[in-house]
């Protein structure tokens, strides 16, 4: 189910090869309804974009926050193919790695907050979901969902946050055409996906790592907390820290919290 699209989304999606979209003026989560069309066909690369969603998810049963008219909030689907299932883990910097290059297009320096978070100036302007979707033992699709804020009035107020928010036109005084930034988005997203299975992917990925060669606090899953330094993300998506020890560890997403740059210092996850 559509409904009608704003003209000026409907002007820069025209500039984007899509199969398929959906536009919906209000709902729930993008990522629920990318995930009921793929049980009714959707096609690998069809986009489903709401102007407000009223109960955005992020990982682990966390909120994703967003305002009327200041926020991005899709999902893509895609049905991956073979070479793509062998790296399903790369789906997450896919859209991360699109969105950074997105920012840096308007003049912004955007990192990777490993594993889904996109910073600027060290605070967090977009988030991403990745949800696969399984027949069986088979991945039948992955639904990407993306968060961005757009102005200044998408950040939510910090006593609700864990860890420091920005928007998209907060860092670059001026303001931006929300739909323009999802084109773009769109565009830069299909050509990475290109490179998803090869080691120049990897070496984009950690390129804009975020908190790369620092020291912070984590928090393991055992509830023990160290200070560990941050590596590199290895091939298959962990990401490699070194213990206070010397030794290395592989963190695996979802299974640790690291919380740099929070003056408080406290761990985080989000
Ligand atoms: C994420 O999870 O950052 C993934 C966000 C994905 C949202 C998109 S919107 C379209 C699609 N449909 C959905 O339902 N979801 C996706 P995570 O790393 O778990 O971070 C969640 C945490 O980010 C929350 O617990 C808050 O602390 C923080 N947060 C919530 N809203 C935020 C916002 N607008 N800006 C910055 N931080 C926010």
């Amino acid at each position: 189910m559509s409904e009608p699209a704003p003209i000026s989304l409907i002007q820069h999606l025209s500039t984007v090869s899509l199969p398929a979209w959906r536009f919906l003026a209000e709902t729930s989560s993008t990522n629920d309804d990318a995930a009921a069309w793929v049980h009714n066909g959707a096609p690998d690369g069809a986009l489903v974009v709401a102007d407000h969603q009223t109960g955005g998810r992020g990982r682990g049963g966390r909120r994703w926050l967003s305002v009327p008219g200041s926020s991005l909030t899709l999902s893509l689907v895609f049905h991956p193919i073979a070479a793509e299932k062998a790296h399903i883990t790369r789906f997450t910097a896919l859209a991360a790695l699109a969105l950074a290059d997105t920012f840096e297009l308007l003049g912004l320096t955007p990192q990777i907050k490993w594993p889904n978070d996109v910073l600027i100036n060290h605070r967090k302007v977009a988030g991403v979901l990745v949800e696969v979707q399984w027949l069986g033992d088979a991945i039948a699709a992955v639904v990407v969902g993306v968060g961005v804020n757009v102005t200044a009035e998408a950040i939510p107020h910090s006593a609700v946050l864990r860890f420091p928010a920005t928007s998209v036109e907060s860092e670059l005084g001026v303001g931006v055409d929300r739909w323009g930034i999802l084109a773009t988005f769109l565009h830069r997203i299909q050509q990475l996906r290109q490179l998803l299975p090869t080691a120049d992917f990897m070496d984009r990925w950690n390129n804009r790592l975020a908190f790369q060669g620092q020291t912070l606090p984590i928090r393991l899953l055992d509830g023990t907390e160290t200070q560990a330094k941050v590596l590199q993300v290895l091939s298959d998506g962990r990401l490699s820290v070194q213990l206070p020890d010397g030794r290395q560890q592989l963190l695996v997403a979802g299974e640790i919290d690291y919380q740099p740059g929070r003056e408080d210092s406290n761990l985080f996850d989000g």
